[in-house]
């Protein structure tokens, strides 16, 4: 974890779980259409991870980099929702990597696209970044409920 934070640190396995461990259940929804129900993930909430780094009153995004080389990112105060969480295990059983293990990141009131596995960097940023979707075209508020898909529809649309 690095970027505009007072303490960067690099956290192994232990220091991770040490963080504390809470569920989160969620409905997961990806934009091709299908939705998987009441998922229970167990994790590192973001906000604990935050704690930790004390993130900096500049940073505003965090950008997330994966092992696979996918990016994506959230607004900060997005990232800090209570339900956002650093999931490794999935109804009890630890994430397997083609579930995103060891851990992902779960956003349960965006598009799974939001959702990025194998998470290798966590970055704290001024300004934003679009990631891998969001600089395809895709909305980067990803809300199923306002089913904003695509930046273009999203941006005429909004109230
Ligand atoms: N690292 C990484 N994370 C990712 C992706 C990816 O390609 N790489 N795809 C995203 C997309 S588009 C979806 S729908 C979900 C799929 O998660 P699942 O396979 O657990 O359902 O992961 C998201 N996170
Ligand atoms: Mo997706």
């Amino acid at each position: 974890m690095k970027g505009e934070v007072k303490k960067p640190a690099v956290l192994d396995w232990s220091a991770f779980l040490g963080l504390g461990i809470k569920e989160s259940v969620s409905d997961f929804h990806c934009v091709e259409g299908w939705s998987v129900l009441e998922c229970r993930w167990q994790g590192v909430p973001f906000v604990s991870l935050s704690e930790h780094i004390k993130p900096n009153r500049e940073a505003k995004f965090v950008g997330f980099n994966c092992h696979d080389g996918y990016t994506t990112s959230l607004p900060l105060d997005v990232a800090l929702d209570d339900d956002v969480i650093l999931a490794c295990k999935l109804n009890e059983k630890w994430l397997d990597s083609d579930l995103g293990g060891p851990v992902r990141l779960i956003v349960p009131k965006k598009y799974a696209y939001k959702s990025a596995m194998w998470i290798k960097i966590i970055e704290f940023i001024k300004t934003d970044r679009l990631g891998y979707w969001e600089s395809r075209g895709y909305s980067n508020t990803a809300n199923p409920w306002r089913n904003d898909r695509w930046a273009r529809i999203t941006e005429e649309h909004k109230a």
